[in-house]
Formats: C-alpha cells, sequence, structure tokens
C-alpha cells in the first residue's frame, strides 16, 4: 500500500542546504516536504563547520534564523598564517573591508530546525530507500519508505541536498553526468574542548610534522585540528598525544600560551576536493554537498552550500511565482562558475599548508616561498582575503 502525498518542492537531506532551502521558499508561501535518513537529533550533533562568510551571515539574517548568530557569532577580522615558528596576519578587514563570523554548524542547524518546526515545516526522518523519479518530466515524484510504509510525494521539483555520500547525485543518468575528483593522502583529526582558545583569531599552521588550525566555538569553547595519515584511527589519538603535537606543530611561543583540558569530542575526516557537473538534471536541483565537496582548508563547505540555496531559492521562486524560467535555466552554470573558483582556492590552500608524502624538497621549497610571498606582498595578502571573506554570489 502506497501513501502519496503532494507539495510543491521535494527536499531531500535536512542539513544546512536542505534547511536553508525549506526556510527561504516557506518566506515566500512556497511548500516543501523535507526528508532525512537520520533524526533530527543526530543531524544536530553532527560538528562541523564553523567560520562563516559574511555572504552566509547576511543570508541567515535575511531568512529570519540570524537572531543567536548576531548576539553569539565572534566576528574575526584576521587570521594567522604560521610557517615554521613564523607568523603572518591576514587582516581580512584592513585588506577587503569585510569580516567573517565563528559560529559552529550544529547551532546554524539548530535555528534553522527551530524555526522550521515554529512554521510547521514537513519532515519525514529515519527514511529508506529513497528514489527520485520522472525527473525529466514535469511531474516529479520521491518515493521512500518510512515507519514501514511506503510513500510517494509527488512534487514539481526535487532538491537534492543530501550530501557527499546521497542518492540525488545518483539520479542523474551516467552519460550526462561529469565528476571530477581528488582525494587527498592524509586526514584531519578534529577535538573539541571545553577550554578558551590558545589565540582571539584562528592559526592556519605548515610545520614539518604536519598542518595544524587552531580554531574556536566560543571564548570558553576551542576546536583545533591536526593533519593526520589518511590510514588513522581516533583511538590511537589519545588526547595526551594529541595536545603534545599540537603545542609541537604550533611552535613554542603559541603552544605557552595553549590551555588544555580533556575533549568531548574527537573525529577524524577525509580530505578530497570533488565537483558534480551539471548541478541540475530536468526537475532536480543539486545543492551542497551533494554537487560539491572541498577540503575544510578554506574554511568554505558551509558556506559554499548556503551559496548554492540562495541561488537555487531565487530560481524556484521566480519560475514558480512569476513564471521565469530565466535563473533555472541558468542555474547549474551559475552555481558551477562560483564551485570551481571555491574549489581553487580550497585546494590552494590545501597545497601551501599541508607536508605531502610525495613532496621533495623542492615543493617543500615551494610552500616556503609561497608563504614569504604572502607575508611581503599585499596584493597576495589581499588574493587570500577576498576568497576567505568570500567571492561576490554571481
Ligand atoms: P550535509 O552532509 O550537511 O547534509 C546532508 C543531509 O542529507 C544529512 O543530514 C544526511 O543525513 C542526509 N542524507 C544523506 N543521504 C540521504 C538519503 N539517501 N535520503 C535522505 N537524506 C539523506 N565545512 C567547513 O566549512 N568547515 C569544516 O571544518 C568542515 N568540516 C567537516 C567535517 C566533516 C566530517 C564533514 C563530513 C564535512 C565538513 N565540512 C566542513 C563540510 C560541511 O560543513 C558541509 O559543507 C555541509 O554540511 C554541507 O551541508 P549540506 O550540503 O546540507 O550537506
Ligand atoms: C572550524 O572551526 O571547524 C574550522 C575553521 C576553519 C577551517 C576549517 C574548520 O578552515
Amino acid at each position: 500500500m502506497t501513501k502519496t502525498r503532494k507539495t510543491t518542492v521535494c527536499i531531500i537531506g535536512s542539513g544546512p542546504a536542505g534547511l536553508l532551502l525549506s526556510q527561504l521558499l516557506a518566506n515566500e508561501g512556497i511548500d516543501s516536504i523535507v526528508l532525512d535518513r537520520q533524526n533530527r537529533d543526530h543531524i544536530e550533533g553532527r560538528i562541523r563547520a564553523g567560520v562563516l562568510e559574511s555572504g552566509s551571515v547576511d543570508a541567515l539574517i535575511d531568512a529570519g534564523v540570524g537572531a543567536r548568530l548576531q548576539k553569539e557569532g565572534l566576528p574575526h577580522s584576521g587570521f594567522d598564517l604560521a610557517f615554521d615558528g613564523d607568523r603572518h596576519r591576514i587582516d581580512l578587514l584592513g585588506l577587503t573591508g569585510k569580516q567573517v563570523t565563528v559560529y559552529g554548524q550544529t547551532e546554524i542547524t539548530r535555528d534553522l530546525f527551530e524555526k522550521r518546526f515554529e512554521e510547521g515545516g514537513q519532515f519525514y526522518f529515519e527514511v529508506e530507500d529513497v528514489v527520485p523519479t520522472d525527473l525529466d518530466t514535469n511531474q516529479p515524484s520521491v518515493r521512500f519508505t518510512h515507519c514501514g510504509e511506503t510513500i510517494d510525494i509527488q512534487c514539481d521539483f526535487v532538491a537534492g541536498c543530501d550530501g557527499f555520500r546521497g542518492v540525488s547525485r545518483h539520479a542523474i543518468p551516467g552519460d550526462t553526468l561529469n565528476t571530477f575528483e581528488r582525494v587527498y593522502p592524509f586526514g584531519w583529526l578534529g577535538v573539541l574542548t571545553e577550554c578558551p582558545p590558545v589565540s582571539h583569531e584562528l592559526i592556519y599552521a605548515n610545520h614539518e610534522r604536519g598542518f595544524a588550525l587552531c580554531s574556536m566555538r566560543s571564548e570558553t569553547r576551542s576546536r583545533y585540528y591536526l593533519q593526520t595519515a589518511a590510514t588513522d584511527t581516533v583511538e590511537e589519538w589519545s588526547d595526551e598525544r594529541f595536545w603534545q603535537e599540537l603545542k609541537t606543530r604550533i611552535g613554542p611561543e603559541s603552544a605557552a600560551d595553549l590551555i588544555e583540558g580533556p575533549s568531548f569530542e574527537k573525529s577524524i575526516a577525509p580530505l578530497r576536493s570533488f565537483v558534480a557537473e551539471p548541478m541540475r538534471y530536468g526537475r532536480l536541483f543539486l545543492a551542497g554537498d551533494a554537487a560539491h565537496i572541498v577540503p575544510p582548508t578554506g574554511a568554505k563547505g558551509l558556506n559554499l552550500a548556503i551559496a548554492d540555496v540562495q541561488i537555487l531559492s531565487r530560481a524556484l521562486i521566480e519560475k514558480i511565482k512569476r513564471g521565469n524560467d530565466q535563473y533555472i535555466e541558468t542555474y547549474s552554470a551559475t552555481c558551477l562558475g562560483r564551485v570551481w573558483k571555491v574549489e581553487r582556492f580550497s585546494w590552494h590552500m590545501s597545497m601551501l599548508l599541508h607536508q605531502f608524502p610525495e613532496h621533495s624538497g623542492f615543493e617543500k621549497k615551494m610552500q616556503r616561498a609561497e608563504f614569504d610571498y604572502i607575508a611581503t606582498s599585499e596584493a597576495a595578502s589581499k588574493a587570500i582575503a577576498e576568497n576567505y571573506v568570500g567571492l561576490p554570489l554571481d
């Protein structure tokens, strides 16, 4: 027995992309149903991004979910690059007139869920066997099972916001979809600890033993990362080993200010660059990690997802409310134009700041020379800064 429901936009995935899209459509009186294979607690509990571009902050405020962000978010006007103990501050505000804001993705997801539930948003959690169908017709549908029942959502549009391991991308025929990928030969071990951060701004450090990043979630909660071998497991990294390695990589000057404490979240994430083209197939539109992945070195993954959704919501609203196909037709090209620039920046920051097993002395000299160039050239620093605060939407 299949239960049928109707909506205007079926959104697969309830991470930041799917939630923000649902909110932006609701703000225009457009209904949607959001599916996720996880439940709300699991989604809210995922520890991921931490830095918001100024454009992302504006988007969340305009969507009506920025109150806590404005109160609790930490504005940052710069960050440090460190190379074997030498430091150079990238003066974001001085070079671009813009800042970034430190505010965890967990908080954004929580703010979006609260708003969606306040307004009666339609969700199905813990769904299975999700299959988008008839995407190349004007009456697509999404079939799935939920609590043992088969449900068919008939809709006008399908938004694939189901992340890198979702199903939406795979609904695009193989002879239409092109993918591009680079997997990096290392991972990031991330730790959360209830201790004040070592510095009031972020520190991205390249040390001969590997990359380290000092970040934060608040003035009392720190977020640290270490480059690890791709095969490392969390079990191999005790807190003691983690702190010792972090102090070595950030150098004695910063280490002297480091306050250590027990970790309450510890995980290792793989790093890859990935893009799927096109980001549209008929009535299916991919947004966020479903279409692209960036190494977190440039703090871009979440920001790119928010940018896609701003472009997609404009396209759907123009089509649904005003019958205007213009932005629907240009959706994929508009997103990909920006996606590839952000992929480049994230790849560039990763190549600059990590130790690569295959690198010879020459490549290490190139990394150091690039750091010295950035540290002595306003133009080179500005190039980093304008990408870090966020490129124009389109
Ligand atoms: P998400 O992956 O967040 O959400 C997709 C949703 O779809 C999930 O809730 C999933 O359960 C659901 N889903 C998947 N398959 C489904 C199916 N078949 N049916 C229904 N639902 C399905 N970015 C940064 O900027 N900085 C960082 O430090 C950073 N760290 C990261 C660490 C990790 C371990 C990961 C995986 C990503 C990290 N990112 C980081 C990137 C991250 O923030 C993403 O860019 C962001 O979550 C993208 O949001 P979405 O596109 O909504 O995808
Ligand atoms: C984080 O705080 O999680 C963070 C910050 C900057 C990055 C990546 C992750 O580039």
